[in-house]
């Protein structure tokens, strides 16, 4: 079983976009703790998979983010199975893994599932208007959504998405202290080392995505700058 619970920074990269050697082994070899593969739009069983062997060349963890049941690839070192726990349309919280259990039930090993309250707190980005996401009103909600995540449901992780836009520090505060003893994941818009290390002082873990395909020199300057930070 994968101890993701003394992560404190993943970069994750997107099936869909493109990514030469050079910058895949610098981001693999960088000191990071895990990579996390996952997106919302076009993601493919063939991209995941070319993705996940090229990956596998490095010593670090590798996980799949379950977006889509055509791209779920045997060989991760662990799958992450997310929760939209503020779905505006409610098929996303169990219509897909009810098919997804149907489809790929047997085949599953349990102890390589990892599930995610996963609160999305960027209306802009894609996944909040593929899931029809609700706005999150202001810090007392959020907190009450990493309850609903962390105390009713019990989930080990909530996974706060601003995926694209840099959040509020007030509304991963909130969470933090909704989420109790669950794992408090964060990403969206970190672009530099000085945000790195403010969100990874708030939460568990930071997840760097989107810099990596724009700077990749300021993606791997998050790394020490999360480590060094006091979360
Ligand atoms: C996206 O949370 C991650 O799922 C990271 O967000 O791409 O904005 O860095 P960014």
């Amino acid at each position: 079983m994968i101890d993701y619970r003394s992560w404190r920074h993943t970069f994750k990269l997107d099936p869909d976009k493109t990514i030469d050697d050079d910058a895949l082994e610098a981001l693999c070899e960088s000191g990071t703790d895990a990579i996390i593969v996952g997106g919302t739009y076009g993601v493919t069983y063939d991209n995941t998979l070319e993705l996940m062997s090229r990956i596998r060349r490095f010593a670090v963890p590798a996980l799949l983010e379950i977006s889509s049941l055509e791209a779920v690839v045997p060989g991760f070192d662990a799958y992450l199975v997310p929760l939209v726990i503020n779905a505006g349309d409610a098929d996303w919280l169990f219509t897909p893994h009810v098919s997804g259990l149907m489809a790929y039930g047997s085949y599953i090993h349990w102890d390589e599932i990892i599930t995610e309250g996963y609160l999305i707190a960027n209306p802009d980005a894609g996944v909040a208007k593929l899931t029809r996401a609700r706005p999150i009103e202001g810090p007392a909600e959020a907190k009450a959504y990493a309850q609903v995540a962390a105390k009713i449901c019990r989930l080990p992780i909530v996974y706060l998405e601003y995926s694209g836009m840099y959040g509020d520090p007030d509304i991963v505060r909130a969470c933090r202290s909704g989420a109790g003893e669950a794992h408090l994941f964060y990403g969206g818009g970190i672009r530099t080392a000085a945000q790195a290390e403010e969100m990874a002082a708030l939460a568990d873990t930071i997840v760097v995505g989107n810099v990596i395909y724009e700077d990749l020199e300021a993606a791997l300057a998050t790394v020490d700058a999360a480590k060094r930070s006091r979360g």
